[in-house]
């Protein structure tokens, strides 16, 4: 088989990069290792930067996330019992962020791919790449039982943190941190519990108060990431969501808990993210914290600056931009791994902390929630920030 784009993946960085290298005329194959049905049932993120939901109206599939979606103007921060409203919209002069889940932006890729019939290979295995130093890079896989061979002239390698492709960039700096705590999430049959998210340091550890639906709701607690979920009955979840977030004039609505899971907690940065004709993006190549609702969102910024170099390269068959591909990238995904790591940082109880760290923390929060200006600074970085395509060196403040 031959294609213009070999794709790894079909999660968001692969499948929007598969539907921007399509509006510019350019064939690509999707191989992704899931069914359709278990990439369209991953439970995942839900806050949709301002730059990623122009990018899915700009390109004509954020139809139903304008219908379903629920644009939010602030977050809520909350220590100590105090709660501070931050109003990210009167702060950026007007941006927001939509809670839209992930895997519905999956359904609308992929409906959009397959109308446009696109070429999506699900359930395939044995995926390995071969050539990338050469100008046909190819791609080795299964799928129903036969062994295929793809011949590409670019593979792009958004198979996620645990995929092959990042494996092949050879001498790459692989920049990690590993927090001593994770997250346990939780999907549950309950009403909206407030018209905004609640982000909540205290003592017993952090909890996030998200939304899905009118009926079914997402949170989150701060456990220990070696904990077995079994230990954690639906009561004892609610207790501890309740004791962490609630206040004398707001109590939590509890329900069903229709689905649980705990995730550990990491930062990650591969450098460079691009080897010979092998480009990897989103969680291929970074990984961040939750804290910042950023991973999807860098996501689907990895993937407009490869698009736009591929682009470059059929319509002029200049390299500039592919060139400049992981330095562009890299400076928003530093930017974002800066912000997840302050807001994870700053909202999550760490039992190692003497009680002056743990008083610097208390006091970086008062200082937030009665800043103007840090206020700005974490709106503007919650909204997301934009993409820098000049080089460093260019930029004027
Ligand atoms: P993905 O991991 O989504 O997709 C990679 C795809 O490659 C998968 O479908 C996988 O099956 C496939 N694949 C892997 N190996 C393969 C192989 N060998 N062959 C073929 N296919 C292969 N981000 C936010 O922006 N906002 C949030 O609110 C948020 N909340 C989160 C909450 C949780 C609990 C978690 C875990 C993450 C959250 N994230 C959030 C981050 C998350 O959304 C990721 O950043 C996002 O899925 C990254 O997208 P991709 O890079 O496409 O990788
Ligand atoms: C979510 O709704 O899943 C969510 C929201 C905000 C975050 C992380 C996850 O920071």
């Amino acid at each position: 088989m031959k294609t213009q784009v070999g794709i790894i993946g079909a999660g968001p960085a692969g499948l929007m990069l598969s539907h921007l290298l399509h509006l510019e005329g350019i064939e690509s194959v999707v191989l992704e290792n899931r069914s359709r049905d278990e990439i369209e049932g991953t439970i995942r993120a839900g806050v949709l930067e301002q730059m990623t939901v122009d990018l899915l109206n700009e390109t004509g599939v954020g139809e139903r996330m304008m219908r379903e979606g629920h644009i939010h103007h602030g977050i809520e921060l909350q220590y100590n019992g105090i709660r501070q409203r931050v109003n990210m919209h009167e702060l950026t002069e007007g941006k927001s962020v939509m809670v839209y889940p992930q895997h519905e932006v999956i359904k609308d890729l992929v409906a959009a791919r397959l109308e446009a019939s696109g070429k999506i290979y699900f359930s395939v295995s044995d995926v390995s790449l071969h050539d990338i130093e050469t100008t046909s890079p190819k791609i080795r896989f299964k799928h129903d039982g036969g062994e295929e061979e793809l011949v590409c002239d670019f593979i792009a390698g958004c198979d996620g943190f645990h995929g092959p492709s990042r494996k092949m960039i050879p001498d790459r700096v692989e920049n990690q941190k590993i927090y001593p705590y994770g997250w346990l999430g939780i999907l549950a049959e309950t009403p909206i519990a407030n018209p905004e998210l609640i982000y909540a340091n205290h003592d017993r550890g952090f909890a996030l108060i998200s939304q899905r639906t009118p009926e079914i709701q997402r949170h989150y607690i701060q456990v220990d990431p070696n904990d077995d979920i079994a230990n954690w009955s639906d009561d004892r979840i609610w207790t501890e969501l309740k004791a962490r977030v609630e206040t004398d004039d707001w109590k939590l609505p509890d329900g069903p808990i229709i689905q649980k899971n705990i995730v550990a907690m990491r930062s990650f940065v591969c450098e460079p993210m691009q080897h010979g004709r092998l480009f990897i993006a989103g969680d291929a190549a970074h990984i961040v914290p939750p804290t910042g609702a950023k991973g999807l969102n860098l996501a689907m910024g990895d993937v407009q600056v490869l698009s736009r170099g591929i682009q470059e390269h059929y319509q002029t068959g200049r390299n500039d931009m592919l060139d400049r591909y992981s330095e562009i990238a890299l400076r928003r995904i530093w930017k974002a791994q800066r912000f997840s790591w302050w807001m994870t940082t700053m909202l999550h109880r760490d039992y190692s902390h003497s009680s002056f760290e743990r008083g610097i923390q208390i006091s970086e929060l008062d200082y937030v929630c009665t800043s103007r200006a840090a206020l700005t600074s974490l709106s503007e970085n919650y909204v997301g920030l934009p993409l820098e395509w000049e080089s460093a060196s260019k930029i004027k403040v």
